[in-house]
């Protein structure tokens, strides 16, 4: 030490440090220094995406929304075209707000770099399907998929994956409107109509019901398969007249495989 400054080198474990400096001399020991904080982040960022939009309508815009580390930069990617940047809220929160999406299947990752540097790549992918019949396959990892409106053809193709539905339209009642999810794997995907209102409640048989209750999901084994039929209005419905209908094929549904 000298001219008032010292200089330490050492390594600090991640995690938040509080250091203050003491001084002893012939046996005396000062009081404290003011404490400094320093926080050492070697954790990678986790960027999930959550929801996705195309929007509504010839103006709608696409809408992507994740959770990751705080304070953190997102970039959003569509195959090897940056689509934009956005930062994350003090509560890791995100939305990104891109131009018209066409109406086709679309495929967006993200990158993150938080405020320490450290760089990584999202934890899944957010796949958005056409207003018409698509046949969606989605990646090895963690998917989150959208099929939109028409009769869409799911795969979710190993990974943790979501299909999500954002109004009853996305698959209406009868053939060549439904869709059909092929390799929902319990525990690990989930059908997650938490986006639409009014519906609360999801029920098992293995009968098909003449009418489904108020705000009801009815989850029907009809041989291997799950049919699952859907009423969010606040009134019975006929079967004929329920707001969707799903068919996941190879696997009886519990109502644990739902997010409402
Ligand atoms: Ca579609
Ligand atoms: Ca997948």
């Amino acid at each position: 030490m000298n001219a008032g400054s010292f200089n330490i080198e050492g390594a600090l474990s991640a995690g938040t440090h509080q250091l203050a400096a003491f001084q002893t001399q012939g046996g005396n020991i000062s009081s404290s220094s003011t404490s400094l904080a320093i926080t050492v982040d070697t954790v990678a960022p986790a960027t999930l995406f959550t929801s996705e939009s195309a929007g509504s309508g010839k103006n709608g815009k696409l809408t992507l929304a994740g959770t990751s580390e705080h304070n953190s930069s997102i970039t959003v990617w569509e195959g090897s075209t940056k689509l934009g940047t956005v930062g994350s809220a003090d509560d890791g929160t995100w939305s990104f707000l891109g131009g018209r999406a066409t109406d086709s299947i679309h495929v967006y990752r993200t990158t993150t770099t938080d405020l320490a540097g450290n760089d990584a790549i999202g934890l899944n992918s957010a796949i958005l399907g056409s207003s018409r019949s698509d046949t969606i396959i989605g990646s090895s990892g963690n998917d989150l998929i959208v099929g939109g409106a028409g009769g869409d053809m799911i795969s979710g193709n190993g990974g943790s994956d979501t299909f999500r539905y954002l109004t009853t339209s996305d698959c209406r009642r009868g053939s060549k409107n439904f869709d059909t999810i092929r390799d929902f794997v319990e525990g690990h995907d989930h059908i997650d109509f938490s986006a639409i209102p009014g519906l609360s409640n999801a029920i098992s048989t293995s009968s098909t019901p003449k009418s489904i209750a108020p705000h009801t999901i009815e989850l029907v084994n009809v041989g291997a398969d799950t049919i699952v039929y859907a009423n969010a209005s606040g009134s019975n419905e006929t079967l004929a007249h329920a707001d969707m209908e799903i068919h996941v094929l190879g696997v009886h549904l519990a109502s644990f495989d739902l997010l409402l």
